[in-house]
């Protein structure tokens, strides 16, 4: 007891003095206010670059115009040359809902007249093996998923870029990969279900380089990518059933991994409205500048 008196002693002391108002203490207890919650803000911005944008995902096969779509939208012009990404890359743009712009060159003039919005637009790799990085920001669940960048709550929409004058010949792989895309989405939105439900992920099947003159017209993209999704689908769950899962067990792993409206024979991108994912097909060219139908699209979804 005896020891611990003389600290009690100081501790009172040391309470009587910060108790009684004088003007160090205001002034410490000022500083403590104001600087405290600016140090907060600079901590949490510095660890979660993105959390407090919304961003637009850029996907699709190798070479469809990711990167030059990417570019066109950041620079306002499409010479850059671009060559196969390897990582993925976010940009900062502006959207700004203004009647009177036009085109998005307009409307991504940071004076542009009407509302601004900012979000991120992310790159990822088209390459068969660097998919997953695109895959990982679909994130799960659409709550915990924290992707490379940000929050995945805040993911808007997927952009899948193909290059729709090869499309004939690369239309397996290209359906593979939205075929993958759309099952992730599809399994964020159902597992939102239960709690607060993610926010709605749209996906626009952006038809590149109608340019060129054997590329297909966005009504054809959209019906041959139906189809080959269908077959995908179609032959996913044969496997499952030849792959020994037992007879009781198929029933909720079939659904859980079934494209679209379980048992439906025909796949259409309408049945991803169940989900509510809304699946545009639109087309463009990145090399003439004819993207501004694809700009309205992410202004209309930020
Ligand atoms: N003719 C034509 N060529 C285009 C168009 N858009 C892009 N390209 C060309 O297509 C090639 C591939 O474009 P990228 O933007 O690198 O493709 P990417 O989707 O980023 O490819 P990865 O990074 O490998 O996934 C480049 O040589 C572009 O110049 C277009 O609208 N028309
Ligand atoms: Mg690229």
């Amino acid at each position: 007891m005896s020891s611990s008196s003389p600290i009690l002693e100081h501790l009172k002391q040391a309470l009587e003095y910060i108790l009684t108002p004088s003007a160090p203490v205001i002034t410490i207890g000022l500083l403590i206010v104001f600087i405290v919650p600016v140090l907060v803000h600079f901590f949490i911005t510095r660890q979660t670059p993105y959390t407090s944008l919304p961003y637009i995902l850029l996907a699709g096969p190798a070479g469809g115009g990711k990167t030059s779509l990417l570019t066109l939208l950041e620079r306002g012009d499409a010479a850059a040359e671009t060559h196969t990404s390897q990582t993925p890359h976010a940009v900062e743009l502006t959207a700004s809902q203004d009647a009177g712009a036009s085109t998005f060159r307009e409307a991504a003039r940071e004076d542009a007249p009407g509302s601004h919005k900012k979000f991120h637009l992310v790159d990822t790799p088209g390459h068969g093996k660097l998919r997953g990085a695109a895959l990982d920001q679909l994130g799960g669940d659409g709550k915990t998923g924290k992707s490379q960048f940000g929050d995945s709550a805040m993911l808007r929409g997927v952009i899948y870029v193909l290059d729709a004058a090869t499309l004939e010949d690369t239309l397996a792989d290209a359906a593979t990969y939205l075929y993958q895309v759309l099952l992730a989405l599809q399994k964020r939105a159902g597992s939102g279900r239960t709690s607060r439900a993610p926010n709605a992920v749209h996906v626009l099947v952006a038809a590149n380089k109608l340019d060129l003159f054997t590329a297909l017209p966005a009504s054809l993209v959209r019906s041959n990518l139906e189809a080959e999704l269908g077959r995908i689908r179609q032959s996913r769950s044969k496997g499952l059933l030849d792959s020994g899962v037992g007879t009781d067990d198929i029933g909720s792993e079939e659904q859980d991994s079934w494209l679209g409206e379980y048992g439906s024979e025909k796949f259409t991108f309408a049945q991803m409205r169940e989900f509510d994912i809304e699946v545009d097909v639109i087309g463009g060219s990145v090399s003439e500048a004819n993207v501004d139908k694809w700009w309205d699209w992410i202004v209309g979804r930020i």
